[in-house]
């Protein structure tokens, strides 16, 4: 694993991703950036421990919430961790909390068993306090997702 610099970007980052943006993977002699094609190209490639549902509309409805977290939570995080009007940003937080929460009362996992879907939320929930997102009894449904998916054992 190669850790970079973002202030300081090296050449090669934009050689590997146009966008200069991490993750990358390179794999052979493959590239591949954004983090949800990642996770399903790794998903294709090991399929002996699935993160997707089998069933074609549970798979359509975890890709829905990845990307509800890849285009709302984690922007919403960005502009709160760079201060780029933080009382909007933080306003959409909650909004986006909110939805979340409701979505998980009475769930364990975002949609059937442990998926990508979960794992999508993992960076922002373990990166919370950067962000200067307080997660309490406001979201009691997302704060105990949270904290069983950070408290889960890796099985491997
Ligand atoms: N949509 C991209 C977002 C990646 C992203 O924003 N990465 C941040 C670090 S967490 C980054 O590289 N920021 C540097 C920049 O935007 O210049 C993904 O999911 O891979």
């Amino acid at each position: 694993m190669i850790e970079v610099d973002l202030k300081n970007k090296p050449e090669d980052l934009l050689q590997r991703n146009p966008y200069g943006k991490v993750p990358v993977l390179e794999d052979g002699t493959g590239v591949i950036y954004e983090s949800a094609i990642i996770n399903e190209y790794l998903e294709e490639k090991f399929p002996a421990i699935p993160l997707l549902p089998k069933d074609a509309l549970l798979r359509a409805k975890a890709r829905i919430w990845i990307d509800y977290l890849n285009t709302r939570i984690h922007p919403a995080a960005s502009d709160l961790a760079h201060d780029r009007q933080p009382d909007k940003a933080q306003a959409k937080m909650t909004q986006y909390l909110n939805t979340l929460d409701q979505e998980m009362a009475g769930k364990k996992y975002l949609i059937g068993d442990y998926s990508l879907a979960d794992i999508t939320f993992i960076p922002f929930y373990t990166r919370r306090e950067r962000y200067h997102v307080v997660i309490d009894d406001r979201f009691p449904n997302v704060k105990r997702w949270g904290d069983e998916l950070i408290a889960r054992e890796i099985l491997v």
